[in-house]
C-alpha cells in the first residue's frame, strides 16, 4: 500500500532561522518511520517561497530517503500545492500535513488506515492538541481510548492533518476542492463528502501535537500576506466563480422529476448573489437536501462546477520536482514528470 505524505509550505520572506529549521526537521522526521509496512513517500510542494527557506527544504530532501520537494515560483494557495503532489505521486492514501504537525509516537498511521475497512469512510482525522475544530471534539490533550465516529454534517474538521482514500479525488481529475483559498475548503470538503454518501471518520486514538506556541509566531507565514490571511477569493477567482454560476444550470436537465425543477429554482435564485452569499445559502439545507437527491453524475458535475478551478487554471504553475524523478523509473511506481498538469 502507498501513503503519500504531502506537506505544501508557504515562506516567501523567510531568512535562515536555525530554530525554525530545527522545528520543522523534527516535525517532517516524526512522520518518516511509521509502524506497518505502508510505502511511504514525503512531498514537500512549495510555491513561492523565499530562496533560503527553498535551501533549506533541498537540504531536508537531499537527505532523506524517499523525500522530495515540488518547487515553483508562483504564488498559489495551498490546494492547488497540494493538487500538484497528488498529480505527480502515485498512492492509495494521502495525508495532507502541515509543517507544524508532529506525530507522538510510530502507531499513528496504523490505527488511522483502519478507519477505511469501512469502504463508506474516505477520510480518516486525527485529534490535534491545538487548534482542531471544537464542533467534532478534535482538540485533545493526547490520543485516548474511544470509538471512532462519523463528524457530522454542521461540525467541521481541521483539514489540514487527515488521511484521504484516493476514491475521494478520483471523480475531480485527482484533485482536492481548489476554488477557496484558505478556510472556506473545510465547508467545501463537507458538502461535497455529504453529497456523494461518504463519510469522514474522528479517530480518538490517534493524536498529533500541532504548532507550538514557542516556535509559531516566528512564523513568516504567520505574518498578514501568509496563507493564513487569504480567506477570501483572489479577484481572478471571483470573476470566475461569477461566470461559473452563469452556466451552473447547464449541469441539470432541463425536464423531468420536480426535483430537478426544484434545484433549478434554487440555482436560479441564487445565481444573482454575490459569491460569499452564494456559497452560504447553497450550503443551507433546504437547498442541500434536494440536491443529494439527484443522481451521482449530476451531483459530480455541479461540484466539479462549485468547488473546482478549471484544469486550464494549472497551466500557469511551472515547477520542478527535487530530486528529481527518473522518467523511465517504474520500480516505485512514479508517474512521469509534468511541468503543467494537463487533462
Ligand atoms: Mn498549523
Amino acid at each position: 500500500m502507498r501513503v503519500l505524505l504531502v506537506i505544501p509550505t508557504y515562506e516567501p520572506y523567510y531568512i535562515h532561522r536555525p530554530d525554525l529549521e530545527q522545528f520543522y526537521t523534527e516535525n517532517f522526521d516524526s512522520f518518516l518511520n511509521p509502524e506497518g509496512n505502508a510505502d511511504i513517500q514525503l512531498v514537500i510542494t512549495d510555491f513561492a517561497s523565499s530562496k533560503s527557506h527553498r535551501a533549506f527544504l533541498r537540504r531536508y530532501v537531499e537527505s532523506r530517503e524517499g523525500c522530495f520537494l515540488i518547487e515553483g515560483d508562483q504564488g498559489g494557495s495551498p490546494h492547488v500545492a497540494f493538487n500538484v503532489a497528488l498529480h505527480n505521486f502515485e498512492y492509495d492514501y494521502v495525508a495532507r500535513l502541515e509543517c507544524d504537525l508532529r506525530t507522538r509516537d510510530r502507531h499513528w498511521l496504523k490505527i488511522l488506515l483502519r478507519e477505511f475497512e469501512d469502504p463508506k469512510v474516505q477520510i480518516a482525522i486525527p485529534t490535534v492538541n491545538r487548534d482542531g475544530n471544537k464542533s467534532c471534539e478534535q482538540n485533545q490533550d493526547n490520543a485516548f481510548e474511544r470509538e471512532s465516529r462519523p463528524v457530522g454534517l454542521n461540525e467541521q474538521f481541521n483539514i489540514h492533518c487527515p488521511i484521504f482514500s484516493r476514491r475521494f479525488f478520483e471523480p475531480f481529475d485527482n484533485r482536492y476542492p481548489d476554488m477557496f483559498e484558505w478556510h472556506h475548503n473545510e465547508f467545501a470538503v463537507m458538502y461535497q463528502l455529504f453529497a456523494l454518501g461518504q463519510v469522514a471518520n474522528i479517530n480518538f486514538r490517534a493524536n498529533l501535537v500541532h504548532g507550538d506556541p514557542q516556535v509559531l509566531p516566528l512564523k513568516p507565514a504567520a505574518t498578514g500576506t501568509g496563507w493564513g490571511s487569504r480567506n477570501d477569493l483572489d479577484a481572478a477567482s471571483t470573476q470566475q466563480f461569477l461566470r461559473r454560476t452563469a452556466n451552473l444550470l447547464n449541469f441539470l436537465p432541463t425536464t423531468g422529476a420536480p426535483l430537478t425543477k426544484r434545484i433549478r429554482l434554487h440555482l436560479e435564485a441564487l445565481k444573482t448573489q454575490r459569491w460569499r452569499y452564494f456559497y452560504y445559502r447553497i450550503f443551507a439545507k433546504r437547498i442541500f437536501e434536494d440536491f443529494c437527491q439527484l443522481d451521482m453524475p449530476t451531483k459530480e458535475a455541479v461540484i466539479r462546477a462549485l468547488f473546482f478551478r478549471p484544469l486550464s487554471d494549472y497551466e500557469k504553475f511551472s515547477y520542478s520536482i527535487y530530486p528529481s524523478i527518473p522518467i523511465d523509473s517504474n520500480n516505485k511506481g512514479y508517474s512521469v514528470i509534468r511541468s503543467t498538469i494537463h487533462n
